[in-house]
């Protein structure tokens, strides 16, 4: 799908505002239109991601208006829905601190577990951390359902507090979808090769 379609801008600039961000500027970063379910209606996939910062003397603040997100638009008894998978959406001006706003990239849309409905894997960066997350839209709600990752953030609870131990896990994309596919979830051996 073309990030540039006429649609796809309406979309992101439609749910800033219900978030919040009146005149937000428009960055798409991957836009996929695909029939998740097969009921012969098409589903939106998006990520757009703008992010200003400026230095101060003392942090770098992420201004107003920054953002990052991945939404799925999906008809929802007849009305367009909004799905958020992720979302960081800066209304004010915020200091940076030990946090960052993630970076979303989607890697696969498939049906890892043959249910008929697909799922969709997402790869996060974000303050030292970055993991793989499928994710289930059910009832209108992106529900995730494996998550294996490397770094600071907890992955199971998506939490930034610190776990507290060096037992880092690496999941690369395709062991993970292989762990997905086996139904196998533990992946506490893995070691973590990558640094971010
Ligand atoms: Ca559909
Ligand atoms: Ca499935």
């Amino acid at each position: 799908m073309d990030p540039n379609d006429r649609a796809v801008p309406g979309v992101a600039r439609d749910f800033l505002r219900s978030k919040g961000i009146a005149n937000p500027v428009i960055e798409i970063k991957q836009a996929l239109r695909v029939d998740l379910e097969g009921d012969g209606q098409d589903e939106t996939v998006m990520i757009a991601r703008h992010i200003d910062t400026r230095e101060t003397a003392a942090a770098q603040v992420i201004r107003k208006g920054s953002y990052s997100f991945l939404i799925v638009q999906k008809m929802i008894a007849g009305k367009m829905a909004n799905i958020v998978i992720g979302s960081d959406i800066y209304t004010r001006d915020t200091v940076m601190g030990q946090s960052s706003p993630k970076d979303f990239e989607v890697t696969a849309i498939l049906d890892l577990d043959r249910d008929g409905t697909m799922e969709v894997v997402v790869y996060t960066r974000e303050y030292e951390s970055a993991y793989t997350r499928e994710f289930q839209i059910v009832n209108g709600k992106a529900v995730g359902v494996l998550t294996a990752g490397c770094g600071a953030q907890d992955p199971k609870t998506h939490s930034n507090e610190p776990k507290g131990d060096t037992n880092e896990s690496i999941y690369p994309v395709s062991l993970a979808l292989q762990h997905v596919r086996t139904g196998t979830t533990d992946f506490r051996d893995q070691q973590c090769s990558r640094r971010f």
